[in-house]
This record gives C-alpha cells, sequence and structure tokens, in this order.
C-alpha cells in the first residue's frame, strides 16, 4: 500500500481530535485530590458527622460524593480498600512496636483517620425509605445496597447513606455518627 499524502493528513488530523478528548475528559485537580475521568475527589483524613461532612464539602466548594455509576463504585472501592489495608498495616505495627493508644505520637490521630464507612451525599430524612441526592434533591440515579440494607435500624432510624468499605456496598447509618467522607467537584 502506497501511503499518501491524505493518509499522513488523517493521521496528523485522528491524533489530534483524540489527544484533545483525552485532555478533555481527564480533570485537572488542585493538589490532594485524585483526578478520574472529568472529576476530582478528595478523601478526607478525619472522621465526621454528616453534618459537619456537609459543612466541610461547602467549605471545599465541592459536594459530597454520590455514586454515579458502577465504574466509579469500582474505582471508589478499589482506593478505599487499598487505604483501609494501609491503615490497618499501620495499626497493625504500632501495636506491635508495643505503643499505647495515645501515646505515640500520630497513632491517636491515625486511629480517627478511617473508618470502614464514609458518607455519601444521600439520605432519607425527608420521607423515610426514599433516598435523594442531597446536591440534586432528586431520587438517586444509581444504588447498590447491601442485602437487608438500608434498613433504619435503632431508636432514631438511619437517615444518611454511607458506603461500606469491607461490604462493598451501600447502608444507611446514624447521621451522626462519625465516618469520613468524599467530596467532587
Ligand atoms: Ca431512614
Ligand atoms: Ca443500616
Amino acid at each position: 500500500m502506497h501511503f499518501k499524502f491524505e493518509h499522513l493528513l488523517f493521521l496528523i488530523v485522528y491524533s489530534f481530535v483524540v489527544g484533545k478528548i483525552h485532555a478533555d475528559s481527564v480533570a485537572t485537580c488542585e493538589k490532594g485530590w485524585v483526578s478520574y475521568q472529568r472529576r476530582c475527589y478528595y478523601f478526607s483524613t478525619s472522621t465526621a458527622t454528616f453534618k459537619q461532612a456537609m459543612s466541610a464539602r461547602y467549605l471545599m466548594g465541592a459536594e459530597m460524593m454520590e455514586l454515579q455509576n458502577a465504574m466509579e463504585e469500582k474505582m471508589i472501592k478499589s482506593i478505599l480498600l487499598r487505604e483501609l489495608a494501609r491503615f490497618q498495616f499501620l495499626s497493625n505495627r504500632s501495636i506491635s512496636l508495643g505503643y499505647i493508644s495515645g501515646n505515640s505520637p500520630g497513632l491517636g490521630e491515625l486511629e480517627s483517620c478511617l473508618s470502614d464507612q464514609i458518607w455519601l451525599g444521600a439520605s432519607d430524612s425527608q420521607q423515610e425509605g426514599k433516598f435523594i441526592s442531597v446536591s440534586k434533591a432528586e431520587e438517586l440515579h444509581y444504588s447498590h445496597w447491601i442485602k437487608g440494607q438500608p434498613d433504619n435500624t435503632g431508636t432514631e432510624g438511619e437517615n444518611c447513606a454511607t458506603y461500606a468499605v469491607s461490604h462493598k456496598g451501600m447502608n444507611d447509618a446514624q447521621c451522626f455518627d462519625k465516618y469520613n467522607y468524599v467530596c467532587t467537584k
């Protein structure tokens, strides 16, 4: 096959278009934020009640993460599982080195820096059992509840949604519990 000028021109245009699409589809994020497709994600390093997490995301000009689809869930799950394993490794190492909780610098902080559940931006406080997106005030487009959840357990019920990392699914929890949170923008 002869390589013609038209072929070369096609390759140049194709490379430009594909390069542009790629650049447009990856977000440029601030330091400390993780880029995934067109969004930036912030993983909190401390725990907070749902209300505190909402205030924190407001100050960052971001939204609480709501799962958009299975792909996003997979990405978030893999990051959280990796961080949880790293956290458990560091905790075990501190214990095996003979540190007592609160006595070693950083360990007290470490203990409160990663929970097994993270807050999602969804709540059923308006209507029991009907979880709506906090940012869009509409029903969730995507959800992946753990089997048997949401169960609204406890005397005060559970009205705030979480993602339970080791159970790999969503749960409803008491809004005044303290968990990590993930913000997006
Ligand atoms: Ca509820
Ligand atoms: Ca529950």
